[in-house]
């Protein structure tokens, strides 16, 4: 039997993303996601990519985790900011993504190569079903703000994505993103 929780509430800012009150964030550089773009990032410094601020629960079958997360707009060669992208860990736990500010992608794939990229802006709603990886993509020129709830015990597996990466790449194209095969992809 999982604890008893108290009821409890936070409060999300639209536009910016921030979750009050502050528990649990974690930043992403580009230097945490070396290997995962085509090209290596020109330029100094180390930019922020993301900030996931989190609402933590026990991370048990029965309570839902929640999110927002903050992703910076940006490309890497022609491959915009993203997020790493994961599997869960139990595979068949599903997530919900609600978009709240920005323009974004939010690209899904199968571990038998099946992909599907579906759009994210203020106010879609993506479900994302157990056992496919996921990862957003801001394609606009403002942050990409989405809050994401799924089921606690999911847990991140981020080897698989690591080690072949995702079927497709969302690139910034002559008339906007384009979705093109990744010529590194191994499934
Ligand atoms: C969403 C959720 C989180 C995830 C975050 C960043 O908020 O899916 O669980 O951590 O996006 O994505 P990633 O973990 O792939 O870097
Ligand atoms: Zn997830």
């Amino acid at each position: 039997m999982s604890q008893m929780l108290e009821p409890f509430t936070s409060l999300v800012d639209l536009r910016l993303g921030t979750v009050e009150p502050r528990r649990d964030v974690v930043e992403r550089r580009l230097s945490d996601m070396r290997g995962m773009y085509l090209e290596e990032p020109a330029g100094g410094g180390d930019p922020l990519v993301y900030t996931v601020y989190g609402i933590p629960v026990p991370e048990t079958g029965d309570n839902v985790m929640s999110s927002t997360t903050v992703l910076e707009p940006g490309t890497v060669g022609r491959e915009f900011y993203m997020t790493k992208g994961h599997r869960h860990e139990v595979r068949d736990r599903a997530e919900v993504y609600f978009t709240l500010a920005g323009e974004g992608r939010l690209v899904l794939a199968t571990d038998d190569g099946d992909v599907r990229v579906e759009e994210m802006h203020r106010g879609t709603v993506n479900y994302v079903p157990g056992n496919w990886a996921h990862r957003s993509v801001n394609v606009g020129g403002l942050p990409l703000v989405f809050f994401a709830a799924y089921v606690a015990d999911a847990g991140h597996d981020y080897g698989t994505i690591e080690e072949h990466g995702f079927p497709v790449l969302v690139v910034a194209g002559d008339g906007g993103p384009e979705v093109v095969d990744n010529p590194r992809y191994s499934g």
